[in-house]
């Protein structure tokens, strides 16, 4: 035993050792994802107080009260904010959002400069400003304060790829509002710019249609749903009704927050096959309008059931009417139109379809599919959109403006960038976040593979040989898939996406030659495990137990 003044002293040694760890929370060295261009002064900081105001310039009056209301949120400062154009009322220190289109020469580039009196961020555009915010924030401590002294500094930071998404399955589990804005929350946070909304699907209808009301009356809801995993057997089924769809007016409410946050949604509709809501709704869509349909209550449908749409007059002008409905009420450029995993022998074994295809001198049934996304391609150019597929949509010759959504691997990825199409990668291995993070058998239940967090950081979106080719541009970027088969709660997606998603940030966003897994590490424990915690989100822990060696 020590003498009680040793212990006394070892007690107050910890403690300082404990005090400047608490800090580190808010080190510059702890950025996620890791900028682009760091460069430390030497001394000097500016304190930010309750009497600091933010200073906008007009093009960012939404982005001064998102920062506002974070940093309240965050530390307890609330802090004023008045436009640049204002007769400034005196302020001791301010945070500046500065738009600058000279000196930030990217997209969604932005500089944060903190020095002499004031934090500037400059930005061209709403992602820089927004991305500028984020990491100014990550320098604020995650605990209430009366003032914070920001060391001085100069970050220089751009994105690596164009397209930074996150896919969200609401129809196998829908979640409410709250949750979509706070995924919405989760992507700005991760600099990402584009959220992949999967509105429909077998098992229901997510969006009001107010052209074809059986849509939601019917195909939004399921009076069943599978119990466990979908290769168990027998099968086994709750008998409760689910469902429910969002309304016009809260998809604009999304749009609206999101847009407000850089970040783009992507609707997707998915057609020809994942229909089977659609035809319980309106079995004159189907490949057997006399029967009766329900809508899905299982998973995995393909060449299971038959949720296949029939090309008849009554179908196309279905899709064109809905597909411009939806068009008109997303401002992106793109739209997703689906066209994964259509079986095809519902099509081989359905007379209609048959003489369809002879008709339009089609060779096959690929060649229906592909005229299929031709036609809805059509109706959505109509509207000013561009169309998104899954990478499949390439069985048949598809104009090279289609951007392609490879699920696959790099083969399929290289073969959709030779042809001239763009492509996001978004491959199952290991992009998919419905797969297993461990191989605990304990562990919540999964779709099947593999895919800990190591190797969604150790991802890389261009594959050696295209860069070979010298045809990397044809990459713009990837994004993580949540099919949401096994995640019935808020909670349980978000310990399906962290921390895969906050290491599939790095790889979008930081350069290529910066990552370091070990010091990924080191950043996720000091500095984010605590923000999922401040976000009251659950996350995965074990990903230091599982490797992919393991
Ligand atoms: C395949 S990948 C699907 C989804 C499922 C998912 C489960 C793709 C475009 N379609 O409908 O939910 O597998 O991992």
């Amino acid at each position: 035993m020590l003498p009680i003044r040793y212990r006394l002293l070892t007690l107050v040694l910890l403690l300082g050792l404990a005090i400047p760890f608490r800090s580190m929370a808010q080190s510059i060295d702890d950025i996620m994802p890791i900028p682009v261009e760091v460069m430390k002064a030497r001394r000097g900081h500016v304190t930010i107080d309750g009497k600091t105001q933010i200073v906008f310039d007009r093009q960012f009056a939404d982005q001064a009260v998102y920062l506002r209301e974070l940093l309240a949120a965050q530390t307890g400062l609330k802090l004023k904010s008045q436009a640049t154009n204002q007769t400034i009322t005196k302020a001791s220190h301010r945070i500046r959002l500065v738009f600058d289109t000279k000196s930030i020469t990217k997209d969604e580039m932005y500089t944060l400069t903190v020095s002499g009196k004031d934090v500037t961020i400059r930005a061209k555009d709403t992602g820089g400003v927004v991305y500028g915010i984020q990491t100014l924030l990550q320098l604020f401590p995650l605990r209430q304060v009366k003032e914070v002294k920001i060391p001085d500094v100069t970050i220089r930071d751009y994105p690596r790829f164009a397209y930074r998404g996150m896919h969200l399955d609401v129809v196998r589990h829908m979640f409410p509002l709250t949750f979509i804005k706070k995924y919405i929350d989760y992507l700005a946070f991760h600099k990402m710019n584009t959220f992949h909304w999967h509105l429909t699907d077998d098992q229901g209808w997510r969006i009001e249609i107010e052209s074809y009301p059986k849509l939601n009356t019917i195909g939004s809801w399921r009076d069943s749903t599978l119990i466990g995993h979908f290769k168990a057997a027998p099968a086994r089924y709750d008998g409760k009704r689910y469902g429910g769809f969002y309304t016009k007016n809260e998809v604009r409410e999304v749009i609206r927050y999101a847009a407000v946050r850089g970040i783009t949604i992507i609707p997707e509709i998915d057609i020809p096959g994942h229909s089977r809501a659609t035809i319980a709704a309106y079995p004159e869509f189907s490949t057997r309008p006399d029967t009766t349909w329900n809508v899905a209550y299982t998973w995995g449908m393909y060449n299971r059931q038959n949720n296949v749409l029939q090309p008849n007059p009554a179908t196309f002008q279905f899709l064109k009417t809905v597909f411009q409905e939806v068009a008109e009420l997303f401002p992106g450029a793109y739209f997703h139109l689906g066209g994964d995993e259509t079986s095809k022998m519902w099509w081989k074994a359905d007379p209609v379809s048959q003489a369809f295809i002879k008709d339009h001198k089609l060779k096959d049934e690929k060649g229906l599919q592909t005229y299929f996304v031709e036609q809805v391609a059509g109706y959505l150019a109509a509207k000013g959109k561009k169309v998104i597929g899954w990478h499949e949509i390439l069985e048949g010759d598809l104009n090279t403006t289609t951007l392609i959504m490879n699920w696959g691997g790099e083969k399929e990825g290289i073969a959709a960038a030779k042809r001239g199409h763009q492509v996001i990668m978004s491959p199952g291995k290991p992009l998919y976040f419905d797969h297993y993070q461990s191989k605990d058998p304990n562990d919540s239940l999964a779709i099947h593979g593999y895919n800990p967090v190591d190797a969604v950081y150790a991802f890389e979106p261009i594959p050696d040989t295209l860069h070979k080719l010298n045809l990397d541009k044809y990459m713009i970027g990837a994004q993580g898939n949540v099919w949401t088969e096994y995640m019935g709660s808020p909670a349980k997606v978000e310990y399906m996406i962290f921390p895969r998603m906050t290491a599939l940030s790095e790889v979008l966003w930081s350069p290529k030659e910066k990552k370091d897994y070990e010091d990924f590490k080191r950043r996720l424990k000091t500095a984010i495990i605590p923000r999922y915690t401040f976000w009251k989100a659950s996350y995965f822990p074990s990903f230091e137990q599982w490797t992919m060696e393991k």
